[in-house]
């Protein structure tokens, strides 16, 4: 197989850093493969972007500071390419049965079929996050946030030819076949759509937006973590660059609520009042819709990590393919056998936490890691209530609440984890997700804001621009 370097060629075709050249076979497939993926880009990445110069961040190695390379791209000729962390070539594989033994350069042929279907699906959610927020250009508030909007978008597009390029390399025929699929397969398409709930629904809005790169780019965080683990070195070394940019899509996502969270408290203010339909007309979200948002997109991302209780996943976990987030940092003997993990089940109605074998609720733990590191921005959102004297506090629902995967799935339960009937749901949800009044709203508030140092109504400027660059900056050129 290839060696990899550090340093980009972006003399190539393809920009990598795996040697393609050096494999003609591999570099053909993936020169071939390269036309579809422009093509889906022009038919379903960001509308209308073609021609605009962006102030992007390209990687230019995968060094500390290599990825962070600052300058004006036109779209749509960003360097998608091929990026992979440094090898340790002393790696071992740190959990499940194959612990302490070497790490592998290869697809261990008895454990093809899980992998390809983790790389698959992973590989899956990017280009689906793309096709969701393709129109969201046509109503950016500002150049500030059109900019993050494209970066996110490029970047997508990038962790798709990094699963792209594991199934090429290593997945023969089938790996090619499943590449093809991957575009294939669209958001919210009826006959074919992408494979993980989450990413068939749509982000109709900058709300949305914000709320999906905060909570859902999350679950990204976690899974690409636990897949970073895996004994499988090329998947292990290509999540762990994949992680360096996810980090800024949960900025984008965590600071876009801030000021969102900000533009209110300044309107309840002026109004006077923290009546919704006053602090509407007054021009901003009222808090109550903004909950509403974060207990939809919470539930919706919650749903990501599968079922309580997993054989698919303790299968992962024993074969040595996905590991636990920071599984190396766990103190414990990393194979589960004899360990157990306290588990949210629903029996006979009732919600009930009970002890389960450990390795059979590993998608529970990091869905356990997932909901602490939610809360962290709940609070940084309640910081902002708090600074300004406003008493309402955002919370997070209960983990149970408006679930479609897992034990409570077929049941009702309250953001407070109360199980409730059928007939009390229809009455009360209206209450608890948002409604199609509170979307309209939201949309009605939509409006393309494009001037250097304009911004739309509803938000609040950011503190601080991109790499230095003053917030308002002329990020995006539209020649
Ligand atoms: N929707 O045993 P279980 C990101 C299926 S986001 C639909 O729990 P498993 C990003 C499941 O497939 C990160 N179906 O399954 C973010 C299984 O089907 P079968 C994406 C679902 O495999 C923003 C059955 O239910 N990466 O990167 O342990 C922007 C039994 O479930 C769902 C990954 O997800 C669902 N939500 O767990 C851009 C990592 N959940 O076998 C990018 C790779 C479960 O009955 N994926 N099912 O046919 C995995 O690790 C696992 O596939 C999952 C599911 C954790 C998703």
């Amino acid at each position: 197989m290839a060696i990899e370097h550090s340093n980009i060629d972006y003399s190539e075709r393809i920009p990598n850093n795996v040697d393609l050249s050096g494999n003609r076979r591999l570099q053909r497939a993936l020169e071939s493969w390269q036309p579809n993926y422009i093509k889906w880009w022009q038919d379903l990445g960001p509308d209308r972007s073609n021609g605009f110069d962006v102030y992007l961040r390209t990687a230019i190695s995968v060094e500390r500071d290599g990825w962070a390379n600052f300058g004006f791209v036109k779209m749509p000729e960003y360097r998608w390419g091929i990026f992979l962390a440094k090898p340790n070539l002393d790696r071992k594989i740190s959990f499940g049965d194959h612990k302490g033994e070497p790490v592998w350069q290869d697809v261990p042929g008895e454990y093809r079929a899980p992998l390809r279907r983790l790389i698959v699906t992973q590989g899956d959610t990017e280009p689906a996050s793309v096709e969701q927020q393709n129109h969201l250009g046509a109503t950016c508030p500002s150049l500030y946030d059109l900019r993050n909007l494209f970066q996110i978008n490029v970047e997508e597009g990038r962790h798709l030819w990094a699963m792209v390029y594991l199934l090429h390399a290593y997945f023969g025929r089938d790996g090619r076949e499943e590449a093809e699929m991957l575009l294939e397969r669209h958001s919210g398409d009826a006959d074919k759509p992408r494979i993980l709930g989450a990413f068939n629904e749509p982000t109709p809005d900058w709300l949305s937006y914000y709320m999906f790169t905060y909570f859902t780019d999350r679950d990204g965080k976690f899974q690409l973590a636990a897949l970073a683990e895996s004994g499988f070195d090329p998947l292990a070394r290509t999540c762990q660059f994949m992680l360096t940019e996810e980090a800024h899509h949960m900025f984008v996502g965590e600071t876009g609520i801030m000021r969102v969270v900000q533009r209110t408290c300044e309107v309840l203010k002026e109004v006077q009042s923290e009546d919704p339909k006053q602090v509407r007309e007054g021009g901003a979200i009222d808090l109550g819709t903004l909950q509403r948002y974060i207990n939809l997109h919470f539930t919706v991302s919650v749903d990501l990590f599968g079922q309580e209780i997993s054989t698919n996943a303790a299968t992962y976990f024993n074969t040595g393919l996905k590991g636990r987030y920071l599984e190396s940092r766990l103190d414990d003997d990393h194979r589960l056998t004899d360990s157990s993990w306290p588990v949210h089940l629903v029996h006979d109605g009732r919600i009930v936490l009970e002890d389960r074998p450990a390795v059979t609720a590993v998608n529970e733990r990091l869905r356990d890691d997932y909901i602490k590191d939610s809360q962290r921005g709940i609070d940084r959102w309640n910081a902002v209530l708090d600074s300004h004297g406003v008493d309402f506090r955002f919370t997070l629902p209960h983990r149970f609440f408006n679930r479609h995967i897992g034990t409570s799935a077929g049941i009702n339960v309250t953001p407070q984890g109360e199980v409730i009937s059928e007939s009390e749901w229809q009455s009360r949800e209206g209450g608890w997700l948002p409604t199609d009044e509170d979307q309209a709203f939201v949309g009605s508030l939509m409006n393309r804001v494009t001037e250097p140092g304009k911004i739309a109504a509803w938000i609040a400027p950011p503190a601080r621009g991109i790499d230095g660059k003053p917030w308002d900056y002329e990020y995006v050129r539209f020649n």
